[in-house]
C-alpha cells in the first residue's frame, strides 16, 4: 500500500493528495508534525533535508508534490491532468504556485508566531485539550523551526504580498475572458494555483479545515478583496474538482 505523508492543511500536501485522488491512486495518509516529526522522516528517507509531501510505495520516494503529481498521472487511466503539449505552461504556473506558496508561508509563519490562539490550533490534533495552553511554547518553537528551515528572514512582508499580488494578477490576466480553466481542459496548472490562494483566502473550511484563529492568519483581505473574480473562480475549482479520499 501506498503511504502519503503530508501536512492536511499544507497547500504542498493538498497538490499531492488532489493529483493522486483526481488519479483514482490509493494510499495510506499519514499526518506528519513540523519539527517533532522531522528526526523520524531523515532517518525513514535517510536524507538530512526533508520536506513533506512524501510519497512511499514500491516503485520508491517520492518527495516532491509535482513528482508525485506526474507519478499520479502514471497510474491512471482517467483523464489527464497533464496533456503533453501543455506540459511547458503546466511547470511555468506550477513554479509560480510555488512562488506565491514560499510568499505566502512568510507571512503566515510570522503571523501565526504572534498569535496565540493560532498557536494552540497549530499543535497537533491529538493534543488533549486541556494540555494546549501549556503546550504553547512548543508550537512557538515550531514556528521558529520553520522560520530558520526556509530561512523566511530572508523575504520582508512587502516583498512576500507583491509576489501574491503578481501570482493573483498572472491568473486574472489568464482568466479574464471568463475561461473556467486556466489551460483550455482543467490541467494540474488549476489545482496548484487554487491550493496556493490558500495563503490569500482560504477556501471554505469543508475543503480543506483551518481553525479561526489560523483562517485569520492566512487570510491577506486586501489582496482577496481585489481580487473577487479570481477567488471565485478558485472556489469554483474546488466545488467541481475536490475529491473527498481524506483520511484513508
Ligand atoms: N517543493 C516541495 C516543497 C515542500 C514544502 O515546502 N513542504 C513544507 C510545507 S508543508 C514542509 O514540509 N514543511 C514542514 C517542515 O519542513 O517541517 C514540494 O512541492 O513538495
Amino acid at each position: 500500500m501506498r503511504r502519503l505523508i503530508g501536512l492536511s492543511y499544507s497547500p504542498w500536501s493538498l497538490k499531492a493528495r488532489w493529483a493522486l485522488d483526481h488519479a483514482g491512486v490509493d494510499y495510506r495518509w499519514i499526518e506528519y508534525t513540523p519539527m517533532l516529526g522531522e528526526p523520524l522522516l531523515r532517518l525513514r528517507l535517510r536524507r538530512r533535508r526533508v520536506s513533506v509531501p512524501v510519497l512511499i510505495n514500491t516503485a520508491g520516494v517520492f518527495t516532491d508534490s509535482y513528482d508525485i503529481a506526474r507519478h499520479a498521472e502514471a497510474q491512471t487511466r482517467g483523464p489527464s491532468l497533464f496533456p503533453a503539449e501543455k506540459l511547458d505552461e503546466i511547470s511555468r504556473w506550477n513554479q509560480l504556485s510555488e512562488d506565491v506558496c514560499a510568499a505566502g508561508r512568510a507571512l503566515t509563519t510570522r503571523r501565526v508566531a504572534s498569535d496565540p490562539s493560532a498557536l494552540v490550533e497549530s499543535l497537533p490534533a491529538p493534543v488533549p485539550r486541556r494540555l494546549r495552553r501549556a503546550l504553547r511554547p512548543v508550537a512557538k518553537a515550531g514556528a521558529g523551526f520553520l522560520a530558520r528551515k526556509y530561512r523566511l528572514r530572508g523575504t520582508p512582508d512587502a516583498d512576500a504580498l507583491e509576489t501574491l499580488a503578481l501570482g493573483m494578477e498572472a491568473l486574472r490576466d489568464a482568466l479574464h475572458d471568463g475561461r473556467a480553466y486556466l489551460l483550455g481542459p482543467l490541467t494540474y496548472a488549476d489545482l496548484a494555483m487554487a491550493v496556493a490562494l490558500q495563503f490569500v483566502q482560504p477556501v471554505a473550511d469543508r475543503f480543506v479545515h483551518l481553525g479561526p484563529a489560523s483562517r485569520r492568519c492566512w487570510t491577506q483581505a486586501d489582496l482577496a478583496a481585489a481580487y473577487p473574480d479570481v477567488i471565485a473562480w478558485r472556489d469554483q475549482i474546488f466545488e467541481r474538482h475536490w475529491v473527498r479520499h481524506w483520511g484513508r
